[in-house]
């Protein structure tokens, strides 16, 4: 029987409802909930494939598992048996060496009520403030900025304001891809209202560039520079609101003092822009009736992270640009629950419910609501993310519990981070998948459920908070994150701190709901109006939310200081003196490359979810650096050549890349490739660990780095048909062994291993062989060439080809890849296969993943003059979630300008 279950996307933090369709036993089909207010019925291209995530047992954590040292193998034990290990550790260690020799590194991916009984166990019942969560390489930076300048955490605007407002600018945020679902709305604003600007600050041409009025294309990290510049001219040409100034906001002077220095032309120098540009930019935005800043990683991510939020902040606080319709500072929220994290102080340098740590009567009212003694919480803030690990590194944190995050992938410098793990005495990774890069180092597996399979709530971008429900039950013995957190926390308080009531008398998440929405009274985020039962009876609802008797209302608050009153303890909003410092790395004579990190239209993080989907590989097929072809014609570089990118710190090799997306000077590559599919850990080999003083948000936006060819004759290409996952999971430990090797997918059932070492490792193709099950037989034909060192293996199936490794020479092998992923019946003579095809096919991008168009049958229509609208029609592409829509555009525009 078909079920319809209602939850929410798992993905970023647009918060999109959805409508799971399932059979009882599993996920079949998934829709946009059309009643949800933050995406009426659309799902971009991550929300529309999540079924398949979910699909196939493989690679899952099904069982709890434990490994007696560090030399043996992870054993299958029963739930008891590992909640009692990790509770007796981590008692023994508190006992042995104080609470603050434990830690907790976990994740806004974690629904409310998991991170409010992790949040307790650490701070309530162990007492260390040591939790902190990949919130820290996100959205630290935008928490330090509203703070320090509206008095409060959280955006005081709305998704509504996407449609109010007249001038948008987007500030270090690739909207087209990060929050797809949104930037449609503000394409379809755009698309009614002539007089709508859009400013774009990005130091690449990115889909959201190409669709801007004005793209301002800044040398990286040069924001602060930039706004600074803006709030000069703004003042010059008399476009702040003095009134406002004077009556609802404090430490102007100072500013005016400090951004006197900073002339359009000045600002401009920096920053690499013209001087009108600039002016242009200050004026669109003071002069409009609402100017809506939308900002996100480019920002956050920067040794600088909370000065650029602030000098952004100030620009809206002097033009009166907040509180009202369209207008406001909306930092958009990377993961779909980094605000309920934010809600329940699950951090280490926050308390519950936007209370502090440093904060004496913050502490005793946590206290009085949890029933322990005020003494129980420790006044000092614990480690944030860099350092946690720093901590583990040195032995001063002996024991981490790691939990819906993959810091082996996403954490800066990743040496130093295996460094840390290879240290510590004792290890939890909580996850949901085995084949992170996070995993092998757990001493304890502790296997969670994941989307569709488990029960709570998150907070998306504008305060709204909404449902997550299970629509299956979940594989094996996988249970909710808040589950595992609270089972261990009993055990251990029975260890620590025995008492007549358990902290943790929790039936189920509801129940966590409840303690959570009570230490919200009288908060800025209070939600005592709201339930469960609210959630089912009225939707999603954004906070604050309070029990208003008067009203009788269920509709929480759309949008924040209307009334011009603020957070602060006086009520003023303050302004904050920000003057401009450039990266934590510049770029010098041997690290002569900017590298640039983000992300992709297609991939979530770590791939865990999004690369068990063959087809969101085909919008990027593979991992690549990006480098402007100028900078490559002067090393005399060419695409496609594998080139080694290295930092100080660490290095990786990479296929190179060639776009003027980027300018010359910077280099581009993506977060998310990692050593599920590389042979490395990924760009965070890389990047610097260098952290903002005020946020602790480390750099990973920005790294100085040198790129050189990689000269590696023997090379590699195999393909074959079936279960990718399973294929994945069977060439996943073969990638160590050469110098350069990545597994992509393609279609919905082929994997692909490139690999390139100086000759080829010794035994290594029979366990290639092996792992695509190519072994000699009546389907499967041979070509060696000892004197060239050439090996060709190819099987087919049912008349279709199957498989193939090309060794030594991969010549003709992309042209074998295409026929192999088309999956047509065999033509002719099958000992042809062997001779080279003649040119050089380059794998046809899929540019439409809702409709399967391929980039080249794009391109046919475009040259023949066809627009947007046109390929619409002629191909379907962009009619469904419309994800591929700014790219259309930006081919459709760029071959007018050629021609
Ligand atoms: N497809 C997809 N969507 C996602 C995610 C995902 O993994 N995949 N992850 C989600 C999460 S957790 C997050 S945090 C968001 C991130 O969303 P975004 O921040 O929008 O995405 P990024 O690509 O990380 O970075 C945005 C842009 O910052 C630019 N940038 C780099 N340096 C600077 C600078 O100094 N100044 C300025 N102004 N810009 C700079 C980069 O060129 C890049 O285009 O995306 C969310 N949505
Ligand atoms: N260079 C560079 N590095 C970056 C960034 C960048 O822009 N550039 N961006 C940073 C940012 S903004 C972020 S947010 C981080 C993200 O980095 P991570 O937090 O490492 O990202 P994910 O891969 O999403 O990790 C989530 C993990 O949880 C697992 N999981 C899925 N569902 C569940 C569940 O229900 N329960 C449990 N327990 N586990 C589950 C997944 O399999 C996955 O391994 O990366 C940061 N790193
Ligand atoms: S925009 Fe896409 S990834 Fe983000 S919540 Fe919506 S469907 Fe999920
Ligand atoms: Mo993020």
């Amino acid at each position: 029987m078909k079920t319809i279950t209602r939850s929410t996307c798992c993905y970023c933090g647009v918060g999109c409802g959805v409508l799971i369709e399932s059979d009882g036993e599993k996920i079949t089909g998934i829709q946009g909930d059309p009643a949800h207010p933050a995406n009426y019925g659309r799902l971009c291209t991550k929300g529309m494939t999540l079924p398949l995530t979910v699909a196939s047992k493989t690679n899952r954590a099904l069982y709890p598992e434990i490994r007696i040292n560090r030399d043996s193998e992870r054993q299958r034990v029963d739930w008891d048996t590992a909640l009692d290990t990790v509770a007796l550790k981590f008692a023994d260690i508190i006992r042995q060496h104080g609470p603050d020799a434990v830690a907790f590194y976990i994740s806004g991916q974690l629904l409310t009520e998991d991170y409010y009984v992790f949040n307790k166990l650490a701070k309530g019942l162990i007492g260390t403030n040591n939790i902190d969560t990949n919130s820290r390489l996100c959205m630290s930076s935008a928490v330090s900025g509203y703070k320090l300048s509206l008095g409060a955490d959280g955006p005081p605007t709305c998704y509504e304001d996407l449609e109010l407002a007249d001038c948008v600018l987007f500030a270090g945020s690739n909207m087209a891809w990060a929050h797809p679902v949104l930037y449609r709305r503000l394409e379809a604003a755009k698309a009614t209202r002539a007089d709508v600007k859009w400013i774009v600050i990005d130091p690449r041409r990115t889909d959201t560039a190409a669709m801007a009025d004005l793209h301002l294309q800044i040398q990286p990290g040069t924001d602060v520079a930039l706004f600074n510049g803006m709030l000069h001219h703004l003042i010059w040409e008399d476009l702040i609101d003095p009134q406002f100034v004077a009556e609802h906001t404090d430490g102007f002077a100072e500013l005016k003092q400090l951004v006197r220095d900073y002339t359009p032309r000045m600002a401009a120098e920096i920053c690499g822009i013209t001087e009108a540009d600039l002016m242009t930019a200050a004026e669109w935005f003071g002069r409009s009736q609402g100017a809506l800043s939308l900002y996100c990683m480019g920002l956050n991510q920067s040794a600088h992270g909370t000065d650029k939020n602030l000098a952004l902040i100030n620009l809206h606080l002097a033009t009166r640009q907040i509180g009202k319709p369209g207008a406001g500072p909306f930092s958009l929220t990377g993961q779909p629950n980094a605000m309920g994290g934010r809600e329940v102080g699950g951090m280490a340098t926050m308390l519950a419910a936007h209370r502090d740590i440093t904060n004496a009567d913050h502490r005793a009212e946590i206290a009085r609501l949890w029933g322990i003694d005020t003494e129980r919480l420790s006044p000092t803030p614990g480690l944030p993310a860099v350092e946690m690990f720093n901590a583990i590194r040195a032995g001063k944190i002996k024991a981490l519990w790691i939990a819906c995050t993959n810091p082996v992938h996403s954490m800066p410098d990743l040496n130093l981070i295996r460094e840390a793990l290879d240290t510590a005495e004792f290890v939890v990774v909580q996850e949901a998948f085995l084949n992170t890069d996070t995993v092998p180092y757990a001493d304890v597996v502790l296997p969670a459920a994941t989307w569709g399979e488990k029960s709570g709530t998150v907070t998306n971008s504008e305060r709204r908070i909404s449902r997550v429900r299970p629509a299956i039950q979940g594989p094996g013995e996988v249970r909710g994150d808040w589950w595992i957190a609270n089972e261990v926390a009993r055990r251990l308080e029975a260890q620590i701190h025995p008492a007549r009531f358990s902290l943790f008398g929790f039936a189920n998440e509801e129940q966590v709901f409840n303690e959570h929405r009570r230490l919200t009274e009288g908060k800025d985020l209070d939600i005592t109006g709201l339930s469960y039962g609210v959630l089912e009876s009225h939707g999603p609802q954004q906070w604050p939310m309070p029990i208003v008797e008067a009203y009788g209302e269920t509709r929480g608050q759309a949008r924040r200081y209307e009334d011009g009153v603020f957070a602060t303890a006086d009520g003023k909003a303050r302004f904050n003196v920000t003057p401009y410092l450039p990266v934590a790395e510049p770029t010098n004579s041997r690290y002569p490359f900017h590298l640039l990190t983000g992300r992709l239209r297609d991939q979530w993080h770590g791939m865990s979810r999004t690369g068990r989907v063959p087809r969101l590989f085909a919008h990027t097929p593979e991992a690549a650096l990006t480098m402007n072809p100028l900078d490559a014609e002067r090393r005399g570089l060419k695409a496609g050549e594998l080139v080694k990118v290295s930092s100080k710190r660490g290095g990786l090799i990479l296929p190179l890349g060639l776009s003027d997306e980027v300018t010359t000077g910077s280099v581009f590559a993506a977060m998310h490739w990692n050593g599920q599919f590389l042979n490395s850990g990924g760009i965070n080999e890389s990047t610097i660990g260098a952290v903002d003083r005020k946020s602790f948000q480390p750099e990973l936006k920005h790294a100085a780095v040198r790129v050189e060819r990689a000269d590696l004759p023997w090379r590699l290409t195999a393909a074959c048909r079936g279960d990718t996952q399973a294929l994945q999971a069977a060439l996943q430990p073969l990638l160590k062994d050469c110098a350069y090797a990545a597994i992509t997918m393609a279609g919905d059932d082929v994997a692909i291993l490139k690999a390139a070492a100086d000759s080829a490792p010794a035994g290594w193709l029979e366990k290639l062989f092996t792992a695509l099950a190519l072994q000699p037989g009546p389907d499967v034909l041979e070509y060696r060439d000892a004197r060239r060192g050439m090996v060709k293996r190819v099987g087919w199936q049912d008349g279709v080809l199957h498989g193939f490794v090309w060794a030594g020479d991969v010549t003709g092998s992309d042209q074998l890849l295409e026929q192999l992923i088309a999956g047509e019946p065999w033509q002719g003579a099958r000992i042809t296969v062997f001779s080279p095809k003649t040119g050089n096919a380059t794998r046809d991008r899929v540019v439409c993943n809702c409709k399967q168009v391929k980039e080249s049958q794009i391109r046919e229509l475009v040259v023949l003059g066809a627009d947007v609208d046109g390929l619409k029609t002629k191909l379907g592409c962009g009619t469904v979630c419309g994800s591929c829509v700014p790219e259309l555009k930006r081919m459709c525009s760029a071959t007018a300008v050629a021609s």
